[in-house]
């Protein structure tokens, strides 16, 4: 276990609160159920790359439970924490994101969705809770299942066949998907820090396919809009938010837009979320779909694994513009 020394305060952003719009009557919200949901994620992902789902068949039941495990390890005191740490990337990690310098007023545990039962890391965390390991595991089962129907939907709604010709990237044994549980612990001294917001995690968009997040009833999730504006997303504990990912951007031709977002933390209350995020296997070839373009030579990026995005992600500090690297120029 290596424990590194924390990060002061004045080491984390503050940015000058500004009015954000509220998203709460223009978020798209997505009602599985919905006959017509296909074309409405179609809509939301070129709009937004961003929407919310509803009647979504998890129970809420798997949601509450792992949502009281997650709190019972991150209220642990900070010695067994550091145990499952530093994160390499899986792992516990408190304040640093990534290996490249950017922190937040944040803990988190970030598990591969693999072979969480394996690896070194999560030994510490689920060693002696059989309960919190089968709360996770039971959790992701159930949102992977919701993620492959999105992504059908999604298919259906683009018109390509077959219909899981993205669900069958995350659905593969090998997926290189991962989970991970954010806690953003309140931080009273921004009270008087007048006029200011503490960055939580600071704006990025995901390199993978698509992200499902599930927070509790604490806000603090901003979308960047194509205006350049950040919008509050409200909270909503009984719902998922569906992000699109640079991944899904580059299968789309850009048609789909990755959506940046940030986090930030709050004075009074914790922020707890999981989100788990698809990915393709490492070896997977990611391209502009046939379908999209007439010709390949429409195709706005270079044809690419995910292991070299993943790499070069790694590389990159979080509001770094990752696809550059990968457009035809
Ligand atoms: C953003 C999305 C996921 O949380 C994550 C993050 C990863 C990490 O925290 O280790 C990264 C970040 C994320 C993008 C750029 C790199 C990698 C931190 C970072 C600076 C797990 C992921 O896959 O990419």
């Amino acid at each position: 276990m290596v424990v590194l020394s924390q990060p002061a305060l004045e080491h984390f952003s503050l940015i000058k609160a500004c009015k954000p719009t509220s998203l709460s009557c223009g978020i798209p919200v997505i009602d599985l159920t919905d006959p017509e949901a296909k074309n409405h994620i179609v809509r939301a992902c070129e709009e937004y790359g961003f929407f919310k789902v509803v009647n979504h068949g998890v129970p809420l039941e798997f949601m509450a439970k792992l949502e009281t495990e997650a709190v019972k390890f991150f209220g642990l005191p900070q010695f067994e924490k550091d145990k499952a740490g530093p994160p390499d990337p899986f792992g516990y990690g408190s304040k640093r994101i990534g290996p490249n310098g950017d922190v937040g007023w944040i803990e988190y545990l970030l598990l591969n969705t693999n072979n969480r039962v394996t690896s070194n890391k999560t030994l510490p965390i689920f060693g002696h809770s059989q309960i919190f390991r089968s709360a996770v595991d039971e959790y992701i089962s159930a949102v992977k299942k919701m993620a492959f129907e999105v992504l059908e939907l999604m298919a259906d709604g683009l018109r390509i066949q077959p219909r899981n010709v993205l669900s069958r990237l995350l659905k593969d044994d090998k997926s290189d998907s991962c989970f991970r549980l954010n806690h953003y612990p309140p931080c009273p001294e921004l009270q008087a820090l007048n006029g200011r917001n503490l960055i939580g995690f600071g704006e990025h968009t995901d390199p993978q396919i698509i992200s499902v997040l599930r927070s509790n009833n604490t806000s603090g999730l901003q979308i960047l809009l194509r205006d350049e504006t950040w919008a509050t997303v409200p909270p909503d504990h009984t719902s998922f938010f569906v992000n699109v990912g640079d991944a899904l951007q580059v299968m789309t031709n850009g048609r789909f837009k990755s959506v940046k977002h940030r986090v930030l933390a709050d004075t009074k209350k914790s922020r707890l979320s999981m989100i788990y995020f698809g990915a393709p296997p490492l070896n997977e070839k990611i391209a502009t779909l046939p379908k999209l373009v007439e010709k390949e030579e429409e195709s706005l990026y270079r044809e690419f694994t995910w292991c070299e995005y993943k790499k070069s992600a790694y590389k990159s500090r979080l509001a770094d513009y990752r696809l550059g690297l990968f457009e035809k120029t």
